[in-house]
């Protein structure tokens, strides 16, 4: 068995991912974030399923894995009687916009003092590939083999937006790591809205353009690049809502 290093919070086991899979690098900038605010022993991670799921193994903190869809729910019972703890969610689309959709919207519209980072690849990643949510019009996934279409799968969910119009967010922005400066944007909205709960704001909200090289049947580089053209296009990158800065879209 191999021997892992622990490196503060990362506990150093190698992540399994795809090669090209955004989660191992929204995870490392969770885990930077955190270390950088000095508050890894306050924390307490609520991975949700799938891939996204798999950030149990890696994050070296206090762990609750909820079963499908129930991360926010779980992650307001632990905040609510342990309030001086900070608590976020890392949470996939088909998870957080599918079965999880009442407990996101539920959890933002009452205003919950959380942190919800949502790795938006636009497919369920790890039960192979079937259409989520956010799976994009014309994208074909195991479940959509000739495109998502209107008449068949309804539009493309656009949760940043959606979430925007509850007056309990204190905190949206939509980001995405396919590229160095894109990563760099990425860091500094996650670090804000872990700053933001440390202060006793919430909800905080940071999506994230993720890829999934494996279920959209392209190479790494290839996946960045769709990114950059067609999910940015339908998911357009930007703050939604910042209240200390009286941003309200
Ligand atoms: C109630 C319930 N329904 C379905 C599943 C099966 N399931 C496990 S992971 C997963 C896909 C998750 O996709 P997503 O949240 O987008 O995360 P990703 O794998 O893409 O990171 C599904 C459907 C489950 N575990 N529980
Ligand atoms: S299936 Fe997709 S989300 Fe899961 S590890 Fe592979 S690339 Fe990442």
């Amino acid at each position: 068995m191999a021997e892992f290093r622990i490196t503060g919070m990362h506990t150093g086991v190698p992540t399994h991912y795809c090669p090209g899979c955004s989660h191992g690098l929204i995870e490392r900038l969770v885990m930077e974030s955190i270390e950088e605010l000095g508050i890894q022993e306050r924390v307490i991670a609520v991975p949700g399923v799938g891939c996204a799921g798999l950030a149990a193994a890696y994050y070296n903190c206090d762990c609750h894995s909820p079963s499908h869809g129930r991360a926010l729910a779980v992650a307001t019972g632990i905040k609510r009687v342990r309030p001086d703890n900070i608590v976020f969610t890392y949470q996939g689309d088909g998870d957080l916009a599918s079965i999880g959709m009442m407990e996101t919207i539920h959890a933002a519209n009452r205003g919950e003092v959380l942190t919800t980072i949502m790795a938006n690849n636009a497919a369920y990643g790890m039960t192979g590939g079937q259409a989520s949510p956010t799976t994009l019009l014309g994208q074909r996934t195991t479940t959509s083999q000739q495109g998502r279409t209107v008449k068949a799968n309804g539009y493309p969910v656009h949760m940043s937006e959606l979430l925007s119009q509850l007056d309990g967010v204190y905190y949206i922005e939509r980001v995405t790591v396919n590229t160095v400066p894109n990563i760099r944007k990425a860091k500094k909205a996650i670090k804000h809205a872990f700053q933001n709960q440390i202060e006793g704001k919430g909800f905080n909200f940071v999506e994230v353009l993720a890829s999934c090289p494996t279920t959209w049947g392209m190479s790494p580089v290839d996946a960045a690049k769709w990114i950059g053209t067609d999910m940015i296009r339908e998911y357009p990158l930007g703050v939604f809502v910042d209240k200390d800065q009286g941003v309200q879209r």
